[in-house]
């Protein structure tokens, strides 16, 4: 019965010591998942400083350009001005072939996202309504994070299609 006992205690002890470590490295882990958050929160205030200061430092902010082969004259305009946080809004887009006429009957599929956070849209943005002229209702626009946006869209007529890229810097 001693011998059992004494045979006991190491087990006992090693059992002890296997939980300790178990719990210290789960509390390390914690400490750790803590710590990337402040680092991913502190991240993204980073990201939305350079956001901000790449925007002034050539991030192509304009709301009306050519689309990248030259098809398309386009512009995009928010309902909701100024631009906030976390509301569902919409924005108009209006497309011009390169001479300036209006391109009706377009196909646009849009899409975007953060760029320099590697996600999308939190709603999937669409266009809804062709409102004529040249004009497009985007509804189900929702900027989530302060920080650099791309709103991409590809545009067809039928014949020929185009992508185009708005940057979008939100406080
Ligand atoms: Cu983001």
């Amino acid at each position: 019965m001693t011998k059992f006992r004494l045979f006991l205690i190491p087990i006992v002890l090693l059992l002890v010591a296997l939980m300790a470590v178990a719990c210290g490295s789960d509390e390390a882990a914690m400490e750790d998942e803590a710590e990337m958050e402040e680092m991913a929160m502190e991240g993204d205030d980073d990201m939305g400083d350079m956001a901000m200061g790449s925007a002034s430092e050539g991030l192509d902010t304009s709301t009306e350009k050519m689309s990248d082969s030259g098809l398309y004259h386009v512009s995009v305009s928010s309902n909701l001005d100024p631009l906030t946080l976390n509301e569902i809004h919409s924005w108009i887009v209006h497309v011009e072939t390169a001479d300036g006429q209006a391109v009706e009957k377009a196909q646009i599929t849009v899409g975007g996202g953060m760029p320099e956070h590697n996600h999308g849209f939190p709603t999937a943005p669409e266009i809804t309504e062709e409102m004529g002229g040249g004009d497009y209702l985007l509804d189900g626009v929702k900027f989530s994070m302060a920080g650099w946006w791309e709103l991409k869209l590809n545009i067809d007529d039928g014949d020929q299609a185009d992508d185009i890229t708005f940057n979008l810097v939100l406080p």
